[in-house]
């Protein structure tokens, strides 16, 4: 077995649909590596039913006897969950209700993030890295980010790579070839229909894909609404959103900030970069450079189309900004 000291992991919402398809494969290795060690922390809200199926998830980790699972802690108390972690996976959010506007969803769940960055600030490790996926993510983990006095901006991400993926695994089935043909696909901008799948640097069999798939009106008015709606699409479909493709992208997430030299989609801090507004956090391309540290991959030019669509995504993640003008430390 091997000696590496346990990373702690603290995930919130661990009782919810991308929860169950998330920690089992977190305790399996397949997110930090086959021979390292994990804690799980794991929160829920205070309500008895979720802390009861909470304990239900608990059970089943403790029936996989996982050799690399050295400890579960389970709480509703954000302190608890985030003491010393290592990597905290924000998962947890409220859904949209029926008859909710989008500004009160943005409020509403922006008082969790406001709580669970000020938490993570004061106890979490000294290396405490962050990762959001609940929703509006880019604004949530802004807001987090905002909190924060003793953790630089740079540690805060959230994920923009289930759209990553959608996006290659559609380049792929269009051309009729696997999908490790394609590469150079990053999306840009906020977690949202808006986000830039950018194409026009994407690559298929190493050669441009616009020149590949021969048709840049499917490119412009198909793909990119079928990358930007794939999460409508597979609640319609699946009556559910999108559960176990979110939880193996946040697994991908992780997993490649934590190898070096891996190029992927992550929303991060933008610093004004490709025409973002400063301090909203935006998809763009990284490159990790040590485990959890990375660099924006700047080289990218984009023509005229490419920063229109660069522009809306921008303006909508501004838009949210306005709206929790308030909550931001
Ligand atoms: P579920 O409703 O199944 O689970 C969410 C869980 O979070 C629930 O168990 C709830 O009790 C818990 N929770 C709520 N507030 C909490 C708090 N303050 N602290 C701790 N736990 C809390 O949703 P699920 O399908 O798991 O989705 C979770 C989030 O991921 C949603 O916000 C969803 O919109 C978002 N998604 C983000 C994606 C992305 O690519 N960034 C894609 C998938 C998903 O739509």
């Amino acid at each position: 077995m091997t000696s590496k000291t346990p990373i702690r992991v603290a995930v919130t919402g661990a009782a919810g649909n991308i929860g169950y398809a998330l920690l089992f494969r977190i305790a399996s290795g397949d997110m930090l590596g086959k021979d390292q060690p994990v804690i799980l922390q794991m929160l829920e809200i205070p309500t008895e039913g979720a802390q009861k199926a909470l304990k239900g998830v608990a059970m089943e980790l403790d029936d996989c006897a996982f050799p690399l699972l050295a400890d579960m802690v389970l709480t509703d108390d954000p302190k608890v969950a985030f003491k010393d972690a290592n990597w905290s996976l924000l998962v947890g959010s409220k859904p949209r209700g029926p008859g909710m506007e989008r500004a009160d969803l943005l409020k509403d769940n922006g008082k969790i993030f406001i709580a669970q960055g000020r938490a993570i600030d004061e106890v979490a490790a000294d290396d405490a890295r962050i990762a959001v996926v609940g929703n509006p993510c880019n604004t949530n983990v802004m807001i987090a980010a905002s909190q924060a006095k003793r953790l630089t901006a740079d540690r805060f991400t959230a994920m923009v790579r289930l759209d990553e993926n959608r996006g290659r695994a559609q380049l792929a089935k269009k051309a009729g070839v696997s999908i490790n043909e394609v590469s150079d696909l990053y999306i840009y901008g906020n977690h949202s229909p808006t986000m830039f799948a950018d194409f026009t640097h994407a690559k298929i069999g190493g050669k441009p894909a616009a020149q590949v798939i021969g048709d840049e009106t499917w490119l412009k008015n198909d793909y990119l609404p079928a990358v930007g709606k794939r999460g409508a699409a597979i609640i319609e479909a699946r009556g559910q959103s999108s559960a176990a493709s979110a939880a193996n992208a946040l697994i991908d997430h992780i997993r490649d900030l934590v190898t070096p030299g891996k190029v992927h989609s992550v929303a991060i801090n933008s610093e004004g970069r490709y025409g973002f507004a400063e301090g909203l956090w935006a998809g763009m391309p990284v490159k990790t450079t040590t485990p959890g540290a990375y660099e924006v991959v700047t080289t990218y030019e984009m023509d005229d189309f490419a920063k229109s669509k660069i522009a809306l995504t921008n303006d909508e993640l501004v838009g949210e900004r306005d709206t929790v003008k308030d909550m931001l430390g």
